[in-house]
């Protein structure tokens, strides 16, 4: 009886301390910033975290010499002599992108897959012995590399003689249904707006037309991607997941904003692919109505498949850093293309620059300057470590350094551990809570005064400064304008290594 008096009055103890200490516990826990603008999905987050890939153009043009197929040419001719996934995936690799998206069908209608919807496939050509699917070869590929894979579909297609008849439309998302089911998980399935309208169309040998705002149905077309695999970002000129950012030159404006509103060329209200004022997807706009960030397509030659004219035009190890800043630097995804030719091989030329780009990238990579560095920020939300600035250190994209609500212009020193070189700087802001800096400056502490080393408009998921060498010991990040408190996941300060010799011709 005794013991069960003295323990019930612990327990009661217990509880009175725990009512006491609640109010204080409550008060330590500073809500998060509300939301600010259109937000992203959890599809664009990993498309987001994908940052740089390759891209596969692969096809019948390969042995044409061509860069459209008319849609008439022979299966026959695609007879590649030592394709190997496997190496093509491994150099993508040490070239430091993160995933492939390979042309399963380009406009001449030829499906590198044995598909069930047309008799024009790979399972009509010689190559194993018409046993072959480059899907395959080239999403395990992607598998064994732990690499991501996607998809590229045209819709248009010259050869189907359906193409511009509602049938055709069937056939199409028939096709979709295979990709998205047959091969593993897809990260980003590409939706081309290109249609030049004349084709072979089973041989009729005549031009097409169809209303870009209508004909594929987009919504529906769209939403089998959502069914099948839903983690999948979408690209288009209209998104709705990622936006062609208007160019096939290979970078972005300057800021790039990852919000944005379509507008149409023929309607300004009923935008779509293929029919939509690209040269706002350069920039995006402030206050557009979605979250749809750009990606930057270009190709390491002139033309986006193999031509051996273009062997002495390929782009160097320096060239692509340059894309590389113009592009993930401004907050956009780079799609890089490296066509292999017709042995199935990436050229040398080429795979010599995409090694060689690798090199810089994780040289540059290997040492963060800003690690150890101490911190101190014009404000600090409610003064709780959730939102101090070490977040900006810690290597998470999504954690923060964040101030009160009332606070839109604010500052972050960083002392670092003793004088360091660099040359480049990257900033990230936490998307999840939306893109809210406008501007911002930095500054190095030079002979004892601020000098303004940097400054420009928009942040987002990532922002590259890449200056001048110069040699400090203190940084200073100055949010200039926002648009609600900032929230800054990262500062990363680097130095780029010495200029690699570009590859011979
Ligand atoms: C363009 C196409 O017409 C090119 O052939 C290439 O596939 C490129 C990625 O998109 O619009």
């Amino acid at each position: 009886m005794k013991t069960v008096i003295i323990q019930s009055k612990i327990s009661l103890l217990v509880f009175v301390v725990i009512i006491l200490l609640a109010p204080c516990t409550r008060a330590q826990k500073i809500e998060a910033p509300k939301p600010y603008g259109p937000l992203p999905s959890a599809g664009q987050l990993q498309w987001h975290e994908t940052e740089m890939y390759g891209f596969i153009h692969f096809t019948i043009n390969t042995f044409t010499n061509k860069e459209w197929g008319y849609g008439d040419e022979d299966p026959a001719l695609f007879n590649p002599t030592d394709f190997n996934a496997d190496k093509i995936v491994a150099t993508f690799k040490a070239a430091g992108l993160k995933g492939v998206v390979l042309t399963c069908k380009h406009h001449d209608g030829f499906c590198l897959w044995p598909t069930k919807t047309t008799e024009h496939n790979i399972s009509k050509s010689p190559w194993r012995n018409g046993k072959g699917d480059v899907v395959k070869e080239v999403s395990d590929a992607c598998k064994r590399y732990g690499m991501k894979f996607g998809v590229y579909l045209s819709p248009w297609d010259r050869n189907n003689s359906n193409y511009g008849k509602p049938e055709y439309i069937y056939i199409y998302r028939a096709q979709l249904r295979e990709l998205l089911t047959n091969y593993g998980p897809v990260f980003e399935v590409w939706f081309d707006g290109a249609n030049g309208g004349d084709g072979y169309y089973g041989g009729a040998k005549e031009k097409r037309t169809i209303d870009k705002t209508s004909y594929y149905d987009w919504p529906n077309t769209w939403n089998i991607v959502r069914t099948l695999q839903p983690k999948a970002a979408i690209f288009g000129d209209v998104g709705p997941d990622t936006r062609w950012v208007g160019t096939e030159s290979g970078y972005s404006g300057n800021p790039c904003w990852a919000t944005y509103t379509p507008h149409g060329v023929t309607n300004r209200d009923k935008p779509s692919n293929g029919d939509v004022l690209s040269d706002e997807g350069l920039k995006g706009h402030r206050d557009g109505k979605f979250w749809m960030p750009a990606e930057v397509d270009f190709s390491i030659r002139p033309g986006w498949f193999w031509h051996e004219s273009e062997n002495t035009r390929v782009k160097s190890a320096q060239d692509l850093m340059a894309h590389y800043f113009r592009s993930v630097g401004n907050g956009a995804n780079m799609i890089l293309n490296i066509p292999p030719d017709r042995r199935g091989h990436i050229f040398e030329k080429d795979s010599v620059s995409l090694v060689g780009f690798g090199k810089l990238l994780s040289e540059m990579y290997a040492k963060n300057l800003a690690t150890g560095a101490k911190l101190t920020a014009s404000n600090i939300r409610g003064n709780d470590s959730h939102y101090a600035p070490k977040h900006v250190l810690d290597k998470d994209r999504y954690s923060y350094w964040a101030t009160d609500d009332s606070v839109t212009t604010a500052n972050l020193v960083l002392q670092l551990k003793g004088q360091k070189n660099f040359n480049v700087l990257r900033l990230r802001e936490n998307i999840k809570l939306g893109q809210r800096i406008d501007d911002w400056a930095i500054d190095i502490m030079d002979n004892g005064n601020w000098k303004e080393y940097a400054k420009g408009s928009a942040i987002g998921a990532c922002r590259f400064v890449r200056g001048p060498l110069v040699t400090t010991d203190q940084v200073r990040i100055r949010i200039t304008k926002a648009s609600a408190c900032p929230c800054l996941s990262e500062v990363g300060i680097y130095a780029e290594p010495a200029p690699m010799p570009t590859p011979g011709t």
